[in-house]
């Protein structure tokens, strides 16, 4: 009211500026993080402000939750994530265009402190060593708030000079936010296409990396351990196909050139850097090793076998001056940490009793793909992969359980969890119809440095039957079984149980994947044609 004696009298936005004000909050979010994006994008992909609240978020998400999410979308929980935070960033974008309708300098203000907090976000990521990584959110702020203060001046600069003025103001409005949009985009465009520096730098060091051949050759693979039934998972599971599971946003892409390991702690004589061709002048071992998820429900898909290259663990740490605590060594557990920030929690003395701990980079007769580790991981027979097999490994600390505790702990698993005995059904599918006669059930049992010594399926509430075993590779890896089953009409269950190396049978009773791994019979239901 005060103004109107000052300057001409402004209209009353009506629908139409509040639609376009919504319009231009969401193209100058847009933008911001167009330009957020093209800033990390050269430097640290991580440092992204999406990138930086999710990883902030997923960090801060109840563990029951996040089962949950792993429950509902599987591996495609992190782009369920990432879509559920820019819906949230649209809405909020389209508030702040309406609040800069009324009060332009607070809605630029609102963008500044979005910026903030994706700054903030940001540097306090684990992995963030450096302030610069608050610059991506800042710049695309800064950019953001700019433009959103330019766009609703334009709709806002007319006073009364009539709907032909109005309408002339709408229509700059609109070229003035496409143009913005479209160049965001374009630039967005071209930067992708020239490719980041950082990972190219990646793609090349694990282009030229050429493997070393193992003084310690794993033995060939027992021609009877691949049985021949359609449907049943390969006794070797390919890198495309090999499950994944991990917090990263963004798949950390480190040049293998520039890869160091620290080795350091309790216990260690002196504490040792070693490098990528350090590890790989050592003696070079490769092993068949079958990892588990402890997220893996029974049944699940989190679970599959390859073929590692790399170096033992336990000799490294041994020349290290590290003893395990059955020797007197004051360190129990050994906590590997990740280039992301990521901490694994292993026990000093699994990994020191002879068992074939692997530092790896190898993986299936190719270096590590860059989603399972590259260049080198952990990997421990016998253990879940959140207490062992630590990805994109970056130092190997000597502690205590006493002392530390890893990432999950203090989520609610254990932080020591050896992998429980299981058995799956891979063939017939659930609810699958087949035809009445010879059928072949089919499936893995695993019961990782144990070994599998029996398997047995039941029909129905029929007597356990004792099913044919695939060949044993190692005690580390999981076995295939058959059963041919004289299918009679209607509809069966399929039940199967595991037998590991110790005699100990899986119990029958279910138990959840928290704190330390699902356990209980698998069991599938199948519908059998009449003949
Ligand atoms: N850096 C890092 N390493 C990690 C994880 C992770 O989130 N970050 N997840 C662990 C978990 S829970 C499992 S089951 C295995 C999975 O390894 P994969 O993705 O190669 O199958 O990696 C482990 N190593
Ligand atoms: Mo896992």
């Amino acid at each position: 009211m005060r103004n109107m004696t000052l300057s001409a009298p402004r209209r009353a936005p009506t629908r139409t500026d509040r639609l376009l004000a919504a319009a231009g909050g969401l193209v100058a979010g847009y933008v911001s993080l167009a330009v957020a994006d093209l800033a990390s994008f050269w430097a640290r992909p991580e440092a992204s402000p999406v990138t930086a609240v999710g990883g902030a978020v997923v960090d801060r998400t109840p563990a029951a939750v996040k089962e949950w999410a792993i429950r509902q979308f599987g591996e495609s929980d992190k782009a369920v994530l990432q879509l559920g935070i820019l819906l949230v960033l649209g809405v909020l974008a389209a508030a702040v265009g309406l609040l800069a309708l009324r009060r332009r300098l607070l809605g630029s203000a609102a963008v500044g402190v979005f910026g903030l907090l994706g700054a903030l976000a940001a540097v306090t990521r684990p992995d963030s060593d450096s302030a610069l990584d608050a610059v991506p959110s800042l710049a695309g702020a800064a950019v953001g708030a700019a433009l959103l203060y330019a766009l609703t001046g334009i709709l806002t600069r007319r006073a009364g000079t009539g709907p032909a003025a109005a309408r002339a103001d709408r229509r700059t409005f609109l070229v003035a936010a496409a143009s913005a949009g479209l160049a965001a985009t374009g630039a967005a465009a071209v930067a992708r296409a020239v490719g980041s520096p950082v990972e190219e730098n990646a793609a090349a060091s694990r282009a030229a990396l050429c493997l070393p051949r193992p003084a310690s050759p794993a033995p060939p693979v027992p021609p009877g351990a691949q049985l021949r039934v359609p449907g049943i998972s390969p006794f070797v599971t390919p890198n495309r196909d090999f499950y994944r599971v991990d917090t990263a946003l963004v798949v950390p892409r480190v040049d293998a050139a520039r890869w160091r390991l620290r080795i350091h702690g309790s216990g260690v004589r002196e504490e040792r850097t070693v490098t990528l061709p350090q590890l790989m002048s050592r003696r070079v071992v490769e092993r068949d090793v079958t990892l588990a998820c402890v997220s893996n429900e029974v049944g699940g898909p989190y679970v599959g076998n390859a073929r590692w290259l790399g170096v033992s663990l336990a000799d490294l740490l041994r020349e290290a001056g590290v003893r395990p605590p059955s020797e007197g060594g004051p360190a129990d557990q050994l906590v590997a940490r990740s280039v992301d920030g990521m901490t694994i929690g292993t026990p000093v003395e699994q990994v020191m009793d002879g068992r074939d701990a692997l530092l790896a980079f190898g993986m299936n007769g190719e270096p590590l793909p860059f989603t399972h580790g590259f260049p080198v991981r952990m990997v421990v027979p016998g253990l879940y992969g959140y207490v062992s097999a630590c990805k994109w490994i970056a130092s190997i600390e000597l502690t205590t359980f006493a002392a530390y505790d890893a990432y999950w702990v203090p989520r609610g698993w254990a932080a020591q969890a050896p992998v429980k005995t299981e058995s799956r059904i891979d063939t017939p599918r659930p609810l699958a119809r087949v035809a009445p006669g010879a059928v072949a059930v089919a499936g893995v049992a695993w019961a990782q440095h144990r070994g599998i010594r029996r398997v047995e399926v039941r029909i129905d509430d029929g007597p356990w039957q004792e099913a044919e075993l695939g060949a044993e590779d190692s005690r580390d890896t999981w076995r295939q079984w058959l059963h041919r089953w004289p299918a009679a009409p209607g509809r069966h269950t399929l039940t199967v149980r595991a037998t590991d190396g110790t005699g100990a049978t899986q119990p029958e009773e279910r138990t959840g994947t928290m704190p330390n791994g699902a356990q209980g019979w698998h069991s599938v239901v199948v519908e059998v044609d009449d003949a």
